[in-house]
């Protein structure tokens, strides 16, 4: 493996126009929880119940972002990238409900600040999980009321910064927070039930929508958007195609239809029909506010049939490559998903991928971390991202998951998706071979967009 990812000499993403960048999240490195004026979020109190995160690992400490901040803006700029994807904690802006915490809006100003001295855009997300713990008491996104809790949090954020934030982020993955939370209660809060994931996924859709109004009002110049984790589904067999069709339709139609098309996919309304939301006169019109992006999120894809029973199962594909996590690597998926993505929308916005990545079990060997398969990872799904934008997909920017190791929610610190190796015990960071790659790639590129 060279330690240099190869794009197609006249490949879009070559030209200085296509941004490349490293995304993380504040739950996910920040640590210093009980610092700078924090409270709990839902993610502090989840950790504390046993058996709920592998190894009982939380994020009291993380990768102690909260205190080695500036190293790690530096760390970023050293990769040569353009942008630096981040969110910021909810639970710092507003631990208490009416009250305004000047020092954790300063805590991200200097970060912005510090990226803007270093050349760099700044993308960040409002919500990347982290609830503060007192709405979740009354209920969290089971409550419609949190969605308009969510709009005077952004409303706070946006004043503040207005335009200094490049672009602003609604929610990183709504699948993830509605699903995972509050349906299947393997994310935090842990709740689960049919009716209250569907309920939860409406109130974070209203949420992003009643936003958008206040987001672009107070930063007029930015560019606001939300983000989408998005799996293709293969049927095993022709007659599983419906099967497929209807993954595709819960994973990512469910959540990027209302935005787009202004409604939910009936498919999942009619099989849903007990569980289906309560949808108030109005909200459709909230949620399909115009996006200037929409960020897609790939990791994987899944394969799936009708079992004997007419249930849908998922079929392993037990030949293929894996990374640590069980997740195939599968490439082409991302290049399908792009396609499927133009077909489905004509009115698709521009396309960030917002994080794609492998995760390892990376071992720092006399100070060097050798990360062939995701090196590889990488490669290929570069390289499948060229293949959409040659078939006519506005892919406008890459953002690799993640810059270093981390809090890898239910998975704790077991799972490393990082370009840099965190020792946990020291919370030195490393280079891995893939970031040297990213590094040399994008050296080569600026060299020669310079050189004309
Ligand atoms: O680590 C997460 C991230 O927080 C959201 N998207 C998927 C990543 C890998 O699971």
């Amino acid at each position: 493996m060279t330690n240099q990812f190869q794009l197609p000499r006249h490949s879009r993403m070559c030209s200085s126009e296509f941004l490349f960048g490293v995304a993380t999240s504040s739950y996910q490195i920040e640590g210093a929880v009980k610092e700078g004026g924090r409270c709990d979020s839902i993610w502090d109190t989840f950790c504390r119940v046993p058996g709920k995160v592998d190894n009982g690992d939380n994020g009291d400490i993380a990768c102690d972002h909260y205190h080695l901040w500036e190293q790690d803006i530096e760390m970023v700029h050293s990769l040569g990238v353009d942008a630096y994807r981040m969110s910021i904690a909810w639970p710092r802006i507003l631990p208490e409900e009416d009250a305004v915490n000047v020092k954790g809006l300063s805590f991200y100003e200097q970060i912005i600040d510090k990226c803007h001295a270093l050349g760099m855009k700044v993308y960040v997300t409002l919500y990347h999980w982290d609830l503060p713990q007192y709405l979740e008491d009354r209920g969290g996104w089971l409550n419609r009321e949190t969605a308009y809790k969510f709009a005077h949090y952004a409303d706070v954020v946006s004043r503040y910064f207005g335009d200094k934030i490049d672009v602003y982020t609604t929610l990183n993955e709504p699948f993830v927070s509605a699903f995972l939370g509050y349906r299947w209660g393997v994310h935090a809060p842990g709740i689960c039930g049919e009716s209250e994931g569907f309920l939860a996924s409406h109130h974070l859709m209203l949420a992003h929508g009643l936003a958008m109004p206040i987001l672009r009002k107070n930063a007029p110049g930015a560019k606001h958007g939300v983000v989408f984790n998005a799996t293709p589904f293969y049927a095993e067999r022709e007659r599983d195609i419906g099967a497929a069709e209807y993954k595709e339709a819960e994973n990512f139609h469910w959540f990027i239809d209302p935005v787009l098309k202004g409604n939910y996919p009936k498919v999942v309304l009619d099989r849903e029909f007990e569980h289906r939301p309560m949808i108030l006169e109005g909200d459709l019109d909230i949620i399909s506010a115009p996006v200037d992006y929409i960020g897609i999120n790939y990791y994987s894809r899944g394969v799936v049939r009708y079992d004997e029973n007419g249930d849908i199962e998922s079929v392993p594909q037990t030949d293929a490559e894996h990374t640590y996590i069980g997740w195939e690597i599968y490439p082409q998926g991302l290049t399908d998903l792009l396609l499927r993505l133009k077909t489905r929308y004509s009115n698709l916005p521009p396309i960030y991928i917002t994080e794609n990545g492998a995760a390892g079990n990376d071992q720092c060997v006399d100070g060097a971390v050798d990360d062939e398969q995701r090196q590889h990872y990488f490669q290929t799904h570069l390289l499948a991202v060229d293949q959409a934008i040659e078939q006519g997909v506005n892919v406008q920017g890459y953002f690799a998951w993640s810059l270093m190791d981390n809090f890898e929610w239910a998975f704790g610190y077991a799972q490393r998706f990082g370009m840099v190796h965190v020792d946990y015990h020291t919370q030195k960071r490393t280079l891995k071979q893939s970031a040297i790659a990213y590094r040399n790639m994008l050296l080569a590129r600026s060299e020669e967009n310079k050189n004309g």
